[in-house]
């Protein structure tokens, strides 16, 4: 059964480009749409050489969201715990490093919300199909709180949940999606977060799949 709102889908957005969510949090509505076709090249010459892999949580569990990495760090899982590592275990290799499109997208994007000088050594890709999430967490494998994170929604939509401080503080849901960016640094960098269960839709381009590129300094 289709409904109105179909119809809205596929079309430009409109409204504010710029939403604030906290004193240093700031979604860019269809900010990387405009490289979108250089983003996905980029992409498939870096899963070419790092694919997709479910990795394990220390718990021992598989996490639903697949994931891989560009850049002089990567985001690794396994039973002994997280960390950042300049090898991509499945290789045994450095991890392809990280694209100029990634970085200049990544860059501009953090001084569009004020971040200056970020200077991201690690992107983490993931890549979320029908019913993919991610808890509630802070990021904090990271050396410099003071350096922000950008992350680019592709894809299918998604629904962030913001929290706070304290895992127990209340969470905002923001609704993502292909093309939208959003930085969060300052007095926002250690707020809890997630990503809610990816519901089945089909993107025209990246079919029934979301895909976030996540921008840090690690190291
Ligand atoms: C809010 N990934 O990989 S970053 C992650 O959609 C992760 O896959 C998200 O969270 C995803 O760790 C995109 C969302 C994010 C990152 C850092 C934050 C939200 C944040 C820091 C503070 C508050
Ligand atoms: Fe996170």
């Amino acid at each position: 059964m289709w409904m109105i709102k179909d119809l809205f889908e596929g079309l430009p957005q409109v409204g504010p480009r710029e939403e604030q969510l906290g004193p240093g949090a700031w979604v860019l509505r269809a900010f990387s749409l405009a490289d979108e076709a250089s983003l996905l090249a980029s992409l498939e010459g870096v899963v070419s050489q790092a694919p997709f892999r479910h990795m394990v949580t220390p718990g021992g569990y598989r996490m639903s969201v697949a994931m891989t990495n560009c850049g002089s760090l990567g985001w690794v899982s396994d039973r002994t715990g997280y960390r950042y590592d300049a090898i991509d275990p499945l290789s045994g290799l450095a991890w392809p490093r990280m694209p100029d499109a990634f970085f200049n997208l990544a860059k501009t994007a953090a001084a569009e919300a004020g971040f200056n000088d970020f200077d991201p050594d690690a992107c983490l890709i993931n890549r979320y199909e029908p019913g993919a999430k991610l808890s509630l967490h802070q990021d904090r494998d990271e050396r410099d709180y003071g350096q922000p994170i950008v992350s680019v929604s592709l894809g299918v939509p998604a629904v962030f949940l913001f929290g706070g401080l304290k895992r127990s503080d209340r969470t905002e849901r923001v609704p993502v999606r292909h093309g939208d960016v959003v930085v969060w640094g300052g007095p926002d960098r250690l707020r809890y977060h997630g990503v809610l269960p990816l519901k089945e839709d089909q993107h025209p381009v990246l079919g029934r799949c979301r895909i976030n590129l996540t921008f840090r300094k690690a190291g």
